[in-house]
């Protein structure tokens, strides 16, 4: 073999020559100024796309998660969230570093957290010597449980409570598009549900760089204004904007194909009697497994001297992604790798 196959993760795919070419081609403005015509049809595009009034262009995942979370809180107030989400265990602490809020993480299954879980866990409001909850949020699909989907019942029930109690609802979409493709929900439709949402260009979808956030025209005004003094604001990236628009409209309906090579992975990675893997899990591009006999550092550098790359997925777990820049021959090598450690 005489490249890696690299399937650390969805965020290592390049851009391809048709994108490259949609960059090279794009025209730009000062964003900052609000006026790169790239820029304003990408976000024009992914709130129609996604259903809301407003959307905003952010470099990062991160930034989008973080950026939602600040408007919609008050420093001193609390976020409900998933003990495995992305938000608590990735975002280096930036809930407490950029907004001043705590963290409330429940333990899930599959990722998922019920209302019946989160209903206790709301702070009374008279209870002035505690946090305020403010926000509940979840992620869909769900990174460290292995790319699994949310439930759209489950997702109505915790809305249904998240109203009640008069508190914003925010989902972590970095990989929404994969959950659509999978459960034949549209984007629009899991959007319709939260009152912000941050999803990634970056990821499955093939674009260098970049994340959309939306929600109501007043949220986007107000996450402009704390991106820029986040040091957020691009100027020309009317070039990246490009990326992305060229993603939305070229990249989603393809992640189908991801799927299948991730299930493919699976069912072998199941038959090597030394890994340990639940089917279950495997809902989408993220393949979640362990090894009986190796540690993950151990399996991670026999696989690497072979030429293939994965990576931790969670503390004693290893992951494969599966994403658009290897093909079923790679996930065919791969599989061979795999079968040789043992
Ligand atoms: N996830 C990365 C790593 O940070 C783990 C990966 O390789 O999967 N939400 C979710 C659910 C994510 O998986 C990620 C990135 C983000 C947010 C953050 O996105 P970026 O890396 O663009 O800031």
């Amino acid at each position: 073999m005489n490249k890696f196959i690299d399937l650390r993760s969805d965020t290592v795919t390049r851009p391809s020559q048709q994108m490259r070419k949609a960059m090279y081609e794009a025209e730009v403005g000062d964003d900052v100024f609000q006026e790169d015509p790239t820029v304003n049809d990408l976000q024009e595009f992914a709130a129609e796309l996604l259903g809301k009034e407003a959307a905003l262009f952010v470099s990062s995942g991160v930034m989008g998660n973080q950026l939602c979370l600040n408007v919609l809180t008050n420093p001193g107030d609390e976020v409900i969230c998933e003990k495995d989400a992305h938000i608590f265990q990735y975002e280096s602490g930036s809930p407490a570093v950029l907004s001043g809020i705590q963290l409330s993480p429940i333990e899930g299954k599959y990722g998922v957290i019920t209302s019946e879980q989160i209903e206790p866990c709301i702070r009374p409001a008279s209870a002035y010597y505690m946090p305020r909850t403010k926000v509940v949020t979840i992620e869909n699909t769900h990174n460290r449980a292995g790319g699994t989907i949310h439930p759209i019942e489950n997702i109505l029930h915790i809305k249904e409570l998240v109203k009640k109690n008069n508190l914003y609802f925010h989902l972590d979409g970095a990989r929404i598009w994969n959950a659509s493709v999978a459960s034949k929900i549209s984007v629009r439709e899991y959007a319709s549900h939260f009152d912000s949402i941050s999803c990634c260009l970056s990821k499955g979808l093939g674009a260098p760089v970049g994340s959309i956030i939306a929600g109501t025209k007043e949220f986007i005004k107000e996450a402009f204004r704390v991106r820029k003094s986040w040091g957020g604001g691009m100027r020309q990236v009317g070039i990246l904007a490009a990326a992305g628009l060229y993603a939305l409209k070229n990249n989603i309906e393809r992640l189908t194909e991801d799927h299948q090579k991730a299930r493919a992975l699976a069912e072998t990675i199941n038959e090597i009697s030394s890994f340990e893997i639940d089917l279950n899990a495997v809902q989408t591009n993220i393949v979640i497994f362990k090894s009986n006999l190796l540690s993950v550092e151990q399996v991670i550098s026999d696989c690497k001297e072979q030429g293939l790359l994965i990576s931790e997925g969670r503390p004693g777990y290893l992951r494969a992604i599966t994403h658009l820049d290897v093909s079923f021959n790679d996930i065919e090598n791969a599989k061979k790798v795999l079968k040789s450690l043992f």
